[in-house]
């Protein structure tokens, strides 16, 4: 039997976390036969919910959940690690500004990323979906020197299988027939969903759409604005699809991707396709043997090279605003 695979999700009391950890639980993220333990972490006022979310899963009885740690301890929560999915976040309260928004989060994701320098297990992946989740994922990197900057990336998944389920309504076609879609840049409404390449079968998209018009207009800004179409319709921000996508983004870094698939992920840029080096930008990524490779070589038309560029400005923006919060 394989040994159980300990995996830290923060934020655990809150709604995502709520959806979250019965797909870790059962094997949704790190595949049918991998026994999992659990690593919750939430803030002191959330214990209490938290508790109650660790008897819900003792209830659950999944046969691969081999143990669970519910804690406000950041150092219990990271020791040993192999997996941290970073869920726990500051959220912007209606009139704050956005540095102070900004500022609360630097200081959880630096202080949270010493303790997963220190106490995770070498190698540990790290996922970031709390919002500025680029950001927070770079305030991460930064103040975890020691854990490799291909370690640490932060969710566009939910934002690419937004942009699959779009062109698979539009189509009529099975969303799991539609491939290569791209998000490029910030998980933000700045952000670039790309069909370019993107197929159904080994027709392209765009051939099979027919029209141009919707998708350089409405199918973009519906993907960019999906998170506030969700809030409006629910009353509350979209869960169990960034639940189901954060599982999507480890199953695909640690098992790989299909051949001949790329996904969407938030990774630490080395300045491919021009854009800024040294912030976290999302790319086309493969991913074989738990590393992830930015697809190359892709053709930017000019009227992408624009939205590539205005998300990478807003990221370059955004990192130095977090510096600011810092000093
Ligand atoms: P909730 O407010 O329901 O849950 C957040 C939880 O984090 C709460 O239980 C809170 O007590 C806890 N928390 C706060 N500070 C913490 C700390 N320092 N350490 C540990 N836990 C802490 O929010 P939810 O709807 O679950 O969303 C969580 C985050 O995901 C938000 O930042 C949200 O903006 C972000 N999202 C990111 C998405 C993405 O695609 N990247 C999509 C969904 C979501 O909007």
């Amino acid at each position: 039997a394989k040994e159980p695979v300990r995996v830290l999700v923060t934020g655990a009391a809150g709604q995502i976390g709520y959806a979250l950890v019965p797909m870790i639980a059962r094997g949704i993220m790190l595949g049918a036969d991998q026994p999992v333990i659990l690593h919750m972490l939430d803030i002191p006022f959330a214990a209490e919910a938290l508790n109650g979310v660790k008897m819900e899963l003792v209830d659950a009885a999944f046969p691969l959940l081999k143990g669970v740690v519910a804690t406000t301890d950041v150092v219990e929560a990271c020791t040993g690690v192999n997996v941290a999915v970073m869920v726990g976040g500051f959220p912007r309260k209606e009139g704050m500004e956005r540095k102070d928004v900004m500022s609360k989060n630097v200081s959880i994701y630096k202080s949270q990323a010493s303790a997963l320098e220190q106490h995770a297990a070498p190698n540990c992946k790290v996922l970031v979906v709390a919002n500025p989740a680029n950001t927070n994922a770079l305030i991460l990197k930064e103040f975890a020197p020691s854990i490799p900057a291909k370690n640490i990336t932060c969710l566009t998944r939910l934002d690419h299988n937004r942009a699959l389920g779009q062109i698979s309504e539009r189509l009529s076609v099975q969303v799991s027939d539609v491939k290569n879609v791209i998000i490029w840049g910030n998980h933000s409404s700045t952000q670039y969903p790309d069909v370019n390449h993107a197929t159904v079968g080994d027709k392209p998209v765009r051939e099979l759409v027919k029209d141009d018009e919707w998708l350089n207009g409405e199918f973009i800004t519906t993907v960019q604005q999906r998170g506030a179409a969700i809030i409006k319709a629910r009353k509350l921000s979209s869960a169990l699809s960034a639940a189901s996508a954060a599982c999507d983004h480890i199953r695909d870094w640690v098992l790989g991707t299909p051949e001949g698939t790329w996904v969407s992920m938030g990774v630490y840029s080395d300045g491919s396709y021009n854009v800024p080096a040294g912030v976290i930008y999302s790319f086309p990524v493969t991913c074989k043997n738990g590393e992830w490779t930015i697809v190359q070589g892709l053709a930017i038309d000019e009227f992408s090279r624009k939205k590539l560029d205005l998300t990478g400005a807003e990221l370059t923006e955004e990192k130095e605003l977090a510096y600011s919060c810092l000093s």
